[in-house]
Order: structure tokens, then sequence, then C-alpha cells
């Protein structure tokens, strides 16, 4: 079916009017999104409900994949791309006399995750519909999304993310989908009928409402379904909810997303999020499978459940309580089955952001859920313990000094343990979770992330997208593989040059934004620098800053040397209580403040920090981008992402060997990366025989000495406490990320990097080589791969090839 523009204005013009009574003229740019919305949503409906129905006829396999977070970005043009109707659209709209831009800048973006975690769990809902997989989504409708960052004085202040506030025109409320949750009380097993039962006294029941939303596949009919949960008060249970206080821990419980991304705080309300989303997901996946009318004992044939790291590994312990309790199975098919539906992905080593929770705490709020752990863990300890010995056993307890560990137990519970890089699931089965690869070393197994090209480069940078059709055609849409034939173009001139110019003005576009939201001047001219990513200490942003201060320097002390300039580019939100990152990002504000504004400085070098870094912000700014910066401390990124979206648009990366650089590495040689700093294995090294000494790095180096004393003689206004507890995490307290280490081979790469701008043919030579391997970090690639050896799930689209 193709839609004519004529054919879209009418229907279009109508549905403004139908919905706000207005002409199209007349309507605000928010009214004509959400008529367009409200159409775009009609015009998938039918796909959507075919999709469903052909799922439950033919009783395919399906996937779930659980996450606490869903970074989906905006969907009207998504959708519109994906539906085929971009094109048509855009120029109906355009026909009207309205502006297309405005209509998809009215829409909100939803910020329903942190950053890494949940922009991949939507990155793979794409690519799980454009594969045509039957899979679904399954997360938390929070009423308020990741904080908005505002800056005062350089401090990060947050400001709440009331994003339903206009309503949302993608999702359905399902309200004949609702399901209850039981919370706290107490329970005892007591004999029914020969069988042991719990009896429940004391429990507050919540009731989960989902609101679904399409996930539409890229031009291949099929639309999948992301299922969002909200806490409700039953309505008939009235009775326990006369009290305010009552009313108000339901509102609280899906009321905002919790903005630590890792570092974990063990708080109530959150493992209540977290329950709260297993029990609806499950119970709605359990309630499904029922109606195919199959034995209970085979619903791994039917279902494949996958948690999103261990925040939704509550799944594991209710998927039994269903099983044995409800549907009264034995303990030995409910576990058995649930091995063969789990599956997990671990995405951090890092052992502060390791979910630990207390037992009192799990017995307190789901204290049946709690014997069930306590009943997983007792059987492992009793298997194990003749076969592996004490030590090795008590090392892989679920329940130990305290709390449960909540990756020891998706570990236990299911068949597959993922790592999402190759560094990362060698560092998994070498050091991190070795004692579990000891005793299960098939369930261990890499999936490198990946990204979706449709909405990072297709949507993101529809220049580079034309350039690339008129090279090679469009058949890299389907098949992103296909991007290597651009390998062939390296050595022409032509393209090099239009390369150049589609660059040139998408940093036109993003300099024009800096110039209108923050009255800074920056030259398209320059070298853009982005580093775009969660403030977290591992990932070094500091050592950027370190890098601009020597650069300030340099200029300071030598102003009229040739340099080549440069823009610094940062997009990052600190977690509100993590008092460190907050300060690096006053540390960034305030050298933006000193180089920005001084004389002597010009264009050489300018510094860009932009407020409220999002899915929306990294749309703008990563086409623009030159220099890509992913210098984490080696071993600590498990993956990184930003770094394949920016490859993926010509940026050149400046890394450390850390997470999926290793690969973007080896696929595009030596050459074209600019590679600097410790190894992992130098970093654990260093770790075994304890000799760091930052200090002693600090001393002998002159050019450290006089970058660190900026931080504390007042060369950098503003600064006065920050920049002596930085000084000292980096000199006092002995480095804990090695930031001086790499310090001296990342200002001379760096300075490799300059030289290379010279060149203008060679470094666009080096971008198109990026982009042209790029393709292997398609998620579609990854989910084929999920889809193949974790979830055994079929495409139900059997002529695809990636
Ligand atoms: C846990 C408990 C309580 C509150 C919050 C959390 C929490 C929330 C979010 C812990 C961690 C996160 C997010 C982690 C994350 O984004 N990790 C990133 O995942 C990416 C996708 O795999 C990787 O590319 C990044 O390397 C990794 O840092």
């Amino acid at each position: 079916m193709t839609l004519q523009v004529e054919e879209f204005r009418k229907d279009y013009e109508r549905v403004v009017k139908g919905m706000y009574g207005l002409s199209v003229e007349e309507a605000s740019p928010f009214q004509l999104y959400n008529a367009l919305g409200a159409y775009v949503k009609s015009f998938a409906g039918e796909h959507w409900s075919r999709t469903k129905t052909e799922y439950e006829k033919k009783q395919v396999k399906q996937l779930y994949y659980f996450s606490m977070e869903f970074l989906p970005g905006r969907m009207l043009k998504s959708n519109l791309l994906n539906l085929g109707i971009l094109d048509v659209v855009r120029e109906g709209i355009e026909d009207i006399g309205l502006d297309f831009h405005s209509i998809v800048q009215a829409e909100e973006d939803p910020a329903l995750g942190n950053g890494g975690l949940g922009r991949l769990a939507s990155c793979f809902m794409d690519s799980i519909a454009s594969l045509g997989i039957p899979g679904s989504g399954s997360g938390i409708r929070y009423r308020y999304g990741l904080f908005q960052q505002r800056f005062i004085d350089g401090h990060q202040v947050e400001v709440p993310d009331n994003w339903l506030r206009n309503g949302n025109v993608w999702e359905v409320r399902k309200e004949n989908k609702a399901v209850n949750v039981r919370f706290g009380g107490q329970v005892y097993m007591a004999e029914q009928k020969g069988r042991l039962i719990p009896v429940y006294e004391n429990t507050r029941t919540i009731l989960a409402v989902p609101y679904d939303t399409a996930m539409i596949g890229y031009q291949n009919e099929l639309v999948n379904n992301l299922r969002l949960w909200s806490a409700e008060i039953p309505p008939e249970d009235y009775v326990h909810y006369s009290s305010i206080s009552a009313q108000q821990e339901v509102n609280q419980l899906t009321e905002v997303l919790y903005p630590d991304d890792s570092n974990y705080e063990g708080r109530i309300l959150r493992l209540r999020q977290e329950y709260f989303l297993c029990s609806a997901g499950i119970q709605s996946i359990v309630r499904y499978y029922k109606k195919l009318q199959l034995p209970l004992t085979m619903i791994a044939e039917k279902v494949a459940i996958h948690i999103n790291d261990t925040h939704p590994a509550l799944c594991i312990p209710e998927f039994i309580r269903i099983l044995i309790d409800e549907e009264q199975l034995t303990w030995e098919q409910a576990w058995e089955s649930c091995k063969k539906v789990m599956s997990y992905t671990n995405h951090t080593i890092m052992q502060e952001a390791m979910e630990k929770w207390p037992i009192e705490m799990l017995k307190a709020e789901v204290p049946r859920i709690y014997q069930i752990i306590e009943e997983i863990n007792r059987r492992h300890i009793e298997k194990k313990l003749p076969l592996y010995g004490e030590e090795l056993t008590y090392q892989t307890a679920i329940i130990r000094e305290g709390v449960v560990n909540m990756a020891h137990m998706a570990i236990i519970g299911s068949h597959s343990v993922n790592g999402v890089a190759q560094l990362h699931t060698t560092i998994l089965k070498n050091e991190v979770l070795k004692p579990f690869y000891e005793m299960y070393p098939t369930r261990f197994n890499n999936k490198t992330n990946g990204i979706t090209q449709r909405r990072w480069l297709q949507l993101a940078n529809e220049e580079l997208t034309q350039l690339i059709d008129e090279k090679i055609g469009t058949a890299w849409k389907k098949k992103p593989s296909e991007l290597t034939i651009l390998k062939g173009f390296v050595n022409e001139d032509e393209t090099l040059k239009q390369l150049e110019d589609v660059k040139l003005r998408n940093k036109k576009r993003f300099a024009r934004y800096v110039k209108e939201k923050m009255d800074i001047t920056i030259d398209p001219n320059a070298i853009f620098d982005v580093q775009i990513k969660r403030l977290h200490a591992y990932k070094r942003q500091l050592l950027n800053a370190l890098h601009i201060i020597s650069r300030y320097l340099e200029i300071k002390e030598n102003p009229n040397a040739a340099i080549q300039p440069r823009v610094f580019i940062f997009g990052a939100k600190a977690a509100p209580s993590y008092l460190y990152a907050k300060q690096i990002i006053k540390l960034i504000n305030a050298i933006a403040e000193l180089v920005n504004n001084d004389p002597d400085v010009g264009d050489k070098l300018k510094v860009v920090f932009v407020e409220n870094y999002g899915v929306t912000l990294a749309e703008l700014i990563i086409p623009a981008a030159d220099v890509s910066e992913q210098i984490s401390l080696a071993s600590k990124e498990a993956s990184g992402t930003s770094n394949m979206k920016l490859m993926a648009n010509g940026a050149l990366t400046v890394a450390t060997l850390d997470g999926a650089n290793v690969e973007i590495r080896n696929y595009v040689g030596e050459e074209n990366i600019f590679l600097f700093g410790l190894t992992s294995q130098e970093v654990y090294e260093y770790y075994e025989n304890g000799t760091y000494s930052s200090r002693q790095i600090f001393e002998s180096n002159p050019r450290l000495i006089k970058v660190l004393n900026t931080l504390i003689d007042g060369t950098i206004p503003d600064i006065q406490e920050e920049g002596r507890v930085i000084f000292d995490s980096l000199v006092q307290y002995n480095d804990e990320y090695f930031v001086l280490k790499d310090f001296e081979e990342y200002i001379s790469v760096q300075r490799e990097v300059d030289e290379l701008y010279q060149d203008k043919q060679a470094w666009y030579r080096k971008s198109l080589w990026n982009i042209a391997n790029s393709g292997p970090f398609s998620a579609d690639f990854t989910i084929m791969r999920y889809a193949d050896e974790i979830w055994k799930i079929d495409s139900q689209m059997p002529e695809i090839e990636l």
C-alpha cells in the first residue's frame, strides 16, 4: 500500500480538525504533532493487530525483553521511516505550508533510562521488530523520566522531567490486561489437598496497568509491542487504601526512574519497582501462554525471557513462584523450565554497581520470593558442594553475608550469561565471575553491543545517508554489511570532498544550536571533539579536561604560535548523589568560562558543555563530530555504544583499548584509530602488585605539575572547593582511574590528531574508512546472534540476510 501525498494531506487535515476543531493553519506545533502521531498510530494499527494475531495463530516462540530502562528517543520520525512514509508525509506537510521540523520538535523525548543500558534496550527493540523476530519489551512507565539537567553557575541542577504533561500519543492503556502485584505482609505454608500452598496475611495489593506502544519494524509490515507497567490503586480494594499514606505508597511506586547508573544504592523503593516489573510481566506472559492451551511444562518452547542486567532478576523467583504456587508444578519442573526460559546480560564489572539486596529488605517486601530464593540457594549449595568443594561453592552462593547477590541468582537461574564486548566477556570469565565460569563454562558467551543505523545514521544524518546512497545504492539500509562497499571510494578525491562538505554542514547546524542556546560562537572549521556519555570517574572526562587545560596553557605561553583550532564538546549528566561527578561538571564549566572568554585564545580553543544531554541532543551532536573520545580506564567500560554511533557518522576515535573499542580497532586497523593508554592487563597487574604511585608521576612530569596546579592556584575561576577535591583525588589519593598515568600518551596522541587534520584528504580517507567499517556494529547483527544462540527464536522473514 503506497501512500500518496494528496491522500495524506486530506487525511491529516481531517485528523487535525477532528481532534482539535482547528484548521492546520490554526493548530499549534504540539497539536500538529499530536495529530500526526495519532495518524501514524492508526496507520500502523492494522499491522500491529495483524502481527499479534499471526503470532498467536502460529504459536511462535516469543521473546520478552525485561528492562528497568528504555530510552527510545522521539518516535515520530522513526515510526514514519519504518512505515516507509517519511518522505510522503514530509512533502505533504510542507505542501500545506507547515514546518515539518517544528512539528518533530514538539515531541517529548521520553527519558525512561539513564544511558547506555536503556538506549541499548531501545536499539534492540527496533532491531527485533525490523528483523521480524516475535518479541516484546517489558518495562516501567515512569511518571517522571531521568531529571532534566540545568547549569546554574556551572553547577548541575536537577529539574523533574514531567514528560507526560501533555499526554503520550503513542501509548495505549490496556486496563483489561491489568494484574495484581502483592507486597509485604507475612506468608506461611499450609497443607491443602496434600500440597503445600502459601497463605498470605496483611499483604498490600497494587494494580499493575500496562500501557502498550507499537514497535514498528523497518518496512516489513511487522509491529511488535513495548509494554510499560504503571502502578495504580486496585479499584475494588478501597478499604485498604483509605489512608493518604497508603495511596501515596502506590503513586510513588512508578513515579520516577532512579537516576543512578553504575552506582547502585539499595533503596527499598527501587526494590519494589523491580519486583513490580517482574511480577506484572511474568503474570502477563503466563496468562498469554495459557491461552495457547499447551502444557505448562513446555513453556520454554514458546517463551524466552531476557533480563537486562540484574535489575529484573526477580523474574527468576517470580517465575518459579507462579509455576509452583499458582500452577501446581513441582519444584523440579519449574526450575528446569526457568533455566531454559531465562537468559541474562551483564553490563558492568564495577563492584559498586553490583546489585546486592539485604535479606531483611527482601523478607519484608516480598516474603514469598525470599523463601524461593533461599530454596534456590539451598539446592545450589547442596548440589555443587560435593562437586566443587567449599571454597568455590561458597563464592557462588546467592545468599552471603546478609545480602542476596542478584548476579549470582541471575547466572544460576538462567542458561546464558553474556557480556557486551569481547574484552568485557573475557574479564567476566577470568576475573569477575571466574568461579561461575569454572562451574558453568558453556553458559558464558559474548554478544558485542550494536546500534540501529536507522536512527543513528538514516534519521540523524540524512545528508550522509544521501551521500552513501549515491555511492553504493540503498541496499545497505536492509543489509548493513554492504557499507563495506564504501571502502572502494577511499581513494576518490571527489567522494572525500563530498564527505567533508556533509560534515561541515552538520557542524554548522550544531554551531547554530550552540549560538542560539548558549551564545557561544564556534568555528565550524575547527575540530569538533566530542565526549558524550554519563559522567563517571572511570570514563575519565577529567583526562579530557586536563588535556584542555594543557592546551590553554600552551596558548597562553605562546599566543602567536600556529595551532589547530579545536572545540571540545561535552554532554553528560551526573547522578544527583554523585558528588565527585558533579564537581567535574563544575570544573569543565569553569574551564569553559575561562577559555571561551580569553581574548588570547579566540577561536583556537572553545569548550561547550551542552545542558541536558540525551537522545535528542545526541542526534544533533554525533553527525557533527570529528573526534570521538572513548577514553575510559581500560577494563572499566563494558562496551560503550556512543563509540559505534560516532564511528558510523565518520568521527575518528581517540581510545583506550576498552570495551568495544577493541572491536572497532580490529575492524578499522591500528592506522585508522588513535590508541593510547594502559591495557586492561596492565591495569590488572597494577592491582596485583600495588605499585601505582600517582604522586611519583605527578612530581616527575613538569607539564602535569603546571596543569594540575591550575586546579588550586586560582587560574580557573570559582572552583576553590572542586579544584582542591579533584587535585587531591589525583595526587593525594593515588588516582583511582590512572588518569595521570595515561596523561602523557593522551597528549601525544592528540597532537597526532591535530597533525592529521592538516591534511583534509588523509583525514576524510580515515573518516570514510570508519563509516565503511561500521556495518558490523549494527544491532541487527547483535540481535540475530541473540535470537540464534540464546533465545532460539526464528525470524518471521525467512529471506532475511544481513
Ligand atoms: C541499579 C540499582 C539501583 C539503581 C540503579 C541501578 C542501575 C541503573 C542503571 C545500575 C546501572 C545502570 C546502567 C548501566 C549502564 O548503562 N551500563 C552501560 O551499558 C551499556 C550497554 O551495554 C554499555 O555499553 C556501557 O559500557 C555500560 O556502562
